[in-house]
């Protein structure tokens, strides 16, 4: 591909050797089990956070970079002039639990490189630059996904503060833990006003199989598929395993492993994208020789359009509630998240088309079946997004996610042909 395209390998190189870093040298965890976990505020997160400053303030040359009250890295690359507006890019750095390297990452770490080869060569765009590596976007520690995103929209929202984690510790807590004020006020600071800037652009992995099969390293972004998130609880009857008849039992278990099979089929034809995932499933405090009377679990509802993600949210809340009435079981259900779908800006995409094309490849489009920092900035600003193919068949939220070199020099390539199109423009 390095002779087809020309490419000098040490863009590449250079985002492979940082993502690498970033896992390794950043997550004290990775070094133990070779798993990386980076969940919101944790050490491990908090030293991931320190070395992406670094990098931007040593190595890329940013004229200012700051931790903001959520925990987002912000760089900025000003323009020739002053006052000049601003094109607002990056991606999230917190990770899934056993996750990839790049999910998130390679946006933040491709946009870094762009600043940095600005930076070597003097030159400066008629716009700034501001590179957010976002916090929180994962909604892994608390229920509130694209929390640090949301900070720059406006949409935070004040009672996540008191929001307890699994060990019972609260967002303000753990905020103030890693040095942030944990006070609304300094969050609502850093909404970002929309008449500043010319737009979002977010580039990331794929995380999924279609430029894979298409034998293509870039595609463009038409929409990102909506969502709806619940975490639940059945309650049954703990009772003896031994002695209690099987036709009278009030098994939390066996009416939430019916729930999943349901939405395995509710979903089933994948018409409008439709997916439905349960990802955790606990029996709290159960025994081997005791029927489950509690049974925890989470529901990650997904589609292209909110109709189908609503009605696929309807279908999935009523078949609960028979299965529950049918076995005399009570329950409940917290929703999570609910994020809309989010069509890319018609300018923005064909920018991003361009910044294709220019690298003489054929432009493919695609949805996005898995959500990002976008969406939430698609509620003040313009957005698009570029995606860049991941190996192994493209699996993500897993440790075999990964880029080829050749791919990140792409990826990078086309973010440069953005910026310099958009320049012209
Ligand atoms: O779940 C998602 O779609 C994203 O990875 N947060
Ligand atoms: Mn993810
Ligand atoms: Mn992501
Ligand atoms: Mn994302």
């Amino acid at each position: 591909l390095n002779d087809k395209f020309g490419l000098s390998p040490d863009m590449g190189n250079q985002v492979w050797d940082w993502a690498e870093s970033l896992a390794v040298h950043s997550d004290p965890g990775f070094k133990e089990n070779g798993e990386l976990t980076v969940t919101y505020l944790s050490a491990a997160h908090q030293a991931c956070a320190a070395q992406l400053r670094q990098w931007m303030t040593q190595d890329c040359g940013f004229d200012e970079v700051s931790i903001d009250a959520v925990g987002n890295v912000v760089g900025l690359y000003r323009a020739q002039q002053a006052g000049a507006q601003r094109l607002l890019t990056g991606s999230h750095y917190d990770t899934v639990r056993r996750a990839g390297k790049y999910d998130g990452r390679l946006g933040v770490l491709v946009t870094m490189l762009c600043v940095r080869e600005l930076h070597a060569s003097g030159r400066r765009l008629p716009f700034d630059l501001e590179v957010i590596a976002f916090a929180e976007e994962e909604g892994q520690r608390y229920k509130a996904s694209f929390l640090s995103a949301s900070a720059l929209t406006g949409n935070f929202d004040a009672a996540w503060l008191d929001e307890l984690d699994a060990e019972g510790v609260a967002m303000r807590s753990a905020m103030q833990a890693a040095g942030l004020p944990g006070d609304i006020a300094s969050i609502q600071a850093l909404r970002r006003d929309p008449a500043r800037y010319l737009g979002f652009v977010e580039l990331h992995i794929e995380q999924g199989p279609v430029l894979t099969e298409l034998d293509l390293p870039l595609g463009v972004v038409t929409s990102i598929n909506g969502s709806m998130r619940y975490l639940g609880e059945v309650q049954g009857l703990a009772a003896h395993a031994g002695t209690t008849p099987m036709g009278r039992r009030l098994d939390a278990a066996c009416a939430v492993a019916e729930l999943i099979l349901y939405v395995e089929q509710r979903a089933g034809t994948h018409k409008d994208q439709v997916v439905g995932t349960v990802g955790m499933l606990e029996v709290p405090a159960g025994s081997i020789n005791v029927i489950p009377g509690r049974c925890r679990f989470s529901l990650d509802l997904r589609a292209s359009t909110d109709a189908a993600r609503d009605a696929l949210d309807a279908d999935v809340r009523a078949a609960l509630a028979v299965i529950c009435q049918r076995r005399g079981l009570q329950w409940t259900l917290t929703p999570t998240m609910k994020a809309d779908a989010a069509p890319s800006d018609a300018r923005w995409q064909a920018r991003w088309e361009a910044a294709v094309a220019a690298q003489g490849l054929p432009v493919h489009r695609l949805p996005s079946g898995a959500g990002h920092d976008a969406m939430m900035l698609h509620r003040s600003l313009p957005q698009a997004m570029l995606f860049v193919r991941g190996g192994n068949g493209g699996i993500s939220h897993n440790p075999l996610e990964q880029v080829s070199n050749d791919d990140a020099e792409l990826a990078v390539r086309a973010f440069q042909t953005l910026l310099d199109n958009l320049a012209k423009e």
